[in-house]
């Protein structure tokens, strides 16, 4: 019988401990991490791992087949900040890669599909104070372009084909096991790293800058919790708005403060201000509380409280 499960892009900042937490879930066995490159320790010594190029079909279909894969986790995408460097690629890896997963699902080779979203669906049109679940998306960045669109291609494959696909609409997300690469809300990983290894930190965005966040923990919960959820407690097959915390720079740079008293702050916006200025400041997920039970835990001073915690012994010599 087909019962694994297969992440890929399991190498990034989600993919990582999305991988870990399905393995001491559902055993090591289970679940068959890939990526273009290899990860952390952690996850390279924990279960299968293959190297995969996500756009390469015939790639994908034969790990599928190898692993008796029933379920995909689609997690290879170029974030906002990097997308606006390479669009024709951003643009080919984003979308290539969810077309076959969407094709594998209607062709019956696999069961169900996980694909992220992003809160860069939204554009400077959109109301930006408890953004609704449904309302206007013109997003700006090459990224969220994809993500709309993505979002588009996996409502329609629902209901065209009945594929079992199922998405988030993904916050900011901090951690402290991998750190994020190429993301505009990537500002609130790097200031833990800085505060702890300089006592201060240069913001590339502006002060006053608010964005919906989210700790990693709960965005995983989240994800898992939307697989789990009978397919009927799925209502929207395009994407569900989540919510964790809300803030701006100095509200970060003060929950640090608590912790490490001189802690300073200062601001050179760059070109990914304009990108944070096009983005919702905070999210209304109603649906997902009602639809599938969805809960947020972690508030910005328990989010603080355990990132200097765990990096801390990496810059203490
Ligand atoms: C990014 O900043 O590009 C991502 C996102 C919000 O999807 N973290």
């Amino acid at each position: 019988m087909k019962s694994r499960i297969l992440i890929i892009g399991a190498c990034g900042q989600i993919g990582t401990e999305l991988t870990i937490k399905l393995r001491q879930r559902f055993g090591n066995d289970k679940v068959v991490a890939s990526d273009i490159r290899e990860g952390s320790d952690a996850l390279m010594n924990s279960g299968h791992f293959e190297l995969l190029d996500a756009t390469d079909l015939e790639a994908v279909e034969d790990l599928i087949f190898r692993y008796k894969v029933d379920t995909v986790y689609l997690m290879a995408a170029m974030l906002s900040a990097i997308a606006e460097r390479f669009p024709a690629k951003a643009w080919h890896l984003n979308m290539t890669s969810l077309f076959h997963v969407l094709d594998l699902a209607k062709e019956q080779k696999i069961k169900k599909v996980f694909w992220p979203s992003s809160i860069a669906v939204f554009g400077a049109t959109t109301p930006a104070v408890m953004t609704p679940q449904t309302t206007i998306m013109e997003p700006s960045t090459v990224y969220g372009i994809s993500k709309q669109t993505g979002e588009r291609w996996c409502q329609y494959y629902h209901d065209k084909f009945g594929v079992d696909v199922r998405s988030i609409r993904y916050p900011g997300l901090i951690s402290y096991t991998t750190e994020p690469g190429g993301g505009t809300t990537d500002y609130a990983v790097d200031i833990y790293h800085r505060a702890l290894k300089h006592g201060q930190y240069r913001c590339f965005l502006q002060a006053g800058t608010t964005l919906p966040m989210m700790y990693m923990d709960d965005a995983i919960r989240a994800t898992i919790g939307i697989m789990d959820a009978p397919s009927e407690a799925v209502k929207i097959r395009s994407a569900y708005n989540l919510a964790g915390v809300s803030f701006e720079p100095e509200e970060i740079a003060a929950s640090i403060r608590k912790h490490i008293p001189d802690f300073e702050i200062s601001y050179e916006p760059d070109f990914r201000q304009a990108i944070a200025d096009t983005w919702p400041q905070s999210i209304d997920d109603s649906e997902a509380r009602n639809d599938w039970g969805w809960q947020h835990e972690y508030d910005l001073d328990a989010m603080t409280k355990i990132m200097l915690k765990n990096l801390k012994p990496k810059y203490t010599h």
